[in-house]
């Protein structure tokens, strides 16, 4: 992108100069950039259906053997219904039986002791090394890959693409095969258990495939789109969540008060009984600062881009068939109409002068409509039962003589903090990790 901004900002700073709604040619693409939640309510929203299209893209449509995924797909019937059978599964597999709560949590402990006890306990390189990959050559600046002539050129990043679909194609299909060969009626192990039991059961209503049909291409949920889901989901559970906590642990080293006073919030509600999910509601101040940290740095700032799948308005203005629209959520994160001093890590404003939640409705972090982020439930769950165990049983400083984070971040697939270093202290209590 030109002059090394990257497009939530260079967006942000044309809007001060073309007005919050203006059109540019990304390459060949006529897109429009939105940069106030009015406009953005009303494609997202208002209209979601005429927007709710996805632009051709040379690398996820690798990725995704031609769109047979959620994130990245084109809107059609078969989307829709794959879209539910995603959304039922996430219901049925986490509030339906429970299991995804104990996998959660499984993962925090396991993270605690892993930060107490000073690393070292092992992890797959495999998936670390394919999907590092993966997120390096698929979007070089955000998620706009705006020339479609790059696949005919010898290209090196096509290729490193490849060969990391490659990897990750073959651990994930034994996963599949395994999964298929000890499939049950009973609940659901995981989400793969429960997307194959979808597929099997709740795909048949009417989009004109014949019974039976289920595991081969054509009209229905196929064998493909359950593995393309199940990448999907891992891909963005790996990504978004931690990259959300790291954000928010930045800013807590800016902000130490803030690490303090959830601190007292949760000695004060749970004292040594460890957090549960039901906690929520008690722990407004916590979920105030996931919400904050989500506001000031956006993992995804440009959401995923639109299209419009009709001939449509915005604003009034008329939009053709086809333009691509980006939703600047960071623009309307940092709207200085609508948030006090934007660029001040508040949780407090989220909060109203009783304590009770607010949530401001320029603040849209997993977007919104029929698009809006199919993980949001999950995302939310993982967020709020990491960051309050964490908190519970350890704090975070700064190094001695370290300066604090730098909060620029770097856009890649998602926008991320640069690396930094902390120090982790075992609470009182918790010297053992969990
Ligand atoms: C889409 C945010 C976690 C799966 C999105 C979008 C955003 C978003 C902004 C695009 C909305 C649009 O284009 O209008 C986030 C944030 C997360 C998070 C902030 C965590 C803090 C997750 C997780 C999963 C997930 C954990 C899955 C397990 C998806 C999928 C889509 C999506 C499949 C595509 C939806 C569609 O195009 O219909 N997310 N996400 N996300 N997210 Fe998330
Ligand atoms: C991350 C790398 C994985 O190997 C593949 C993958 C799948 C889904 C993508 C995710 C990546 C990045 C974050 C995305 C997610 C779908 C929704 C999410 C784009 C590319 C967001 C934040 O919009």
């Amino acid at each position: 992108m030109r002059g090394g901004l990257p497009p939530h900002l260079l967006f942000t700073q044309l809007g001060h100069r073309y007005g919050p709604v203006f059109s540019l040619l990304l390459g060949p693409h006529l897109s429009v950039v939105l940069n106030r939640h009015q406009e953005a309510r009303e494609v997202l929203l208002q209209r979601g259906r005429e927007f709710a299209g996805r632009p051709f893209m040379v690398t996820t449509d690798l990725l995704t053997r031609g769109g047979k995924d959620i994130a990245f797909a084109d809107f059609s019937p078969l989307w829709k219904t794959h879209r539910r059978l995603v959304h039922d599964s996430f219901t049925l597999f986490g509030e339906g039986s429970g299991r995804l709560r104990d996998i959660v949590r499984s993962s925090v402990d396991e993270l605690c002791l892993e930060l107490l006890s000073g690393g070292g306990r092992g992890f797959d390189p495999e998936v670390m090394r394919y999907n590092d990959g993966i997120v390096e050559t698929i979007a070089g600046g955000g998620l706009l890959d705006i020339y479609p002539w790059i696949k005919l050129f010898p290209n090196r990043r096509l290729r490193t693409l490849k060969r990391c679909i490659a990897v990750r194609d073959r651990l994930l299909s034994r996963k599949l095969e395994e999964h298929q060969a000890s499939l049950s009626d009973g609940p659901p192990r995981d989400l793969l258990d429960a997307l194959l039991q979808g597929q099997g059961a709740g795909h048949h209503e009417g989009e004109g495939h014949q019974e039976g049909e289920g595991h081969q291409e054509g009209g229905g949920i196929t064998d493909d789109h359950v593995l393309m889901t199940a990448a999907e989901a891992f891909g963005a559970g790996v990504e978004t969540t931690s990259t959300t906590l790291l954000w928010i642990l930045a800013f807590i080293l800016h902000h130490p008060q803030v690490q303090r006073r959830v601190q007292a919030e949760l000695d004060e509600q749970l004292g040594e009984r460890p957090v549960c999910v039901s906690d929520r509601v008690r722990l407004p101040y916590l979920e105030s600062v996931i919400n904050e940290g989500m506001r000031i740095r956006p993992v995804s700032p440009v959401l995923i881009p639109h299209t419009a799948m009709t001939d449509s308005s915005i604003g009034g203005h008329p939009v053709r068939r086809g333009t691509r629209v980006l939703v600047n959520m960071w623009a309307i994160h940092h709207d200085p109409e609508h948030w006090d001093t934007p660029d001040l890590f508040n949780p407090d404003r989220f909060l109203d002068d009783r304590g009770h939640r607010v949530t401001p409705p320029c603040f849209m972090p997993f977007g919104a409509g029929p698009r809006v982020c199919v993980g949001e439930s999950l995302a939310r769950l993982e967020l709020f039962l990491f960051l309050s165990s964490l908190l519970q049983r350890m704090s975070f400083k700064l190094p001695d003589g370290a300066s604090p984070p730098n909060l620029q971040g770097r856009l890649g697939v998602v926008l991320q903090p640069l690396p930094y270093k902390v120090v982790v202290t075992p609470r009182e209590g918790w010297e053992g990790g969990a």
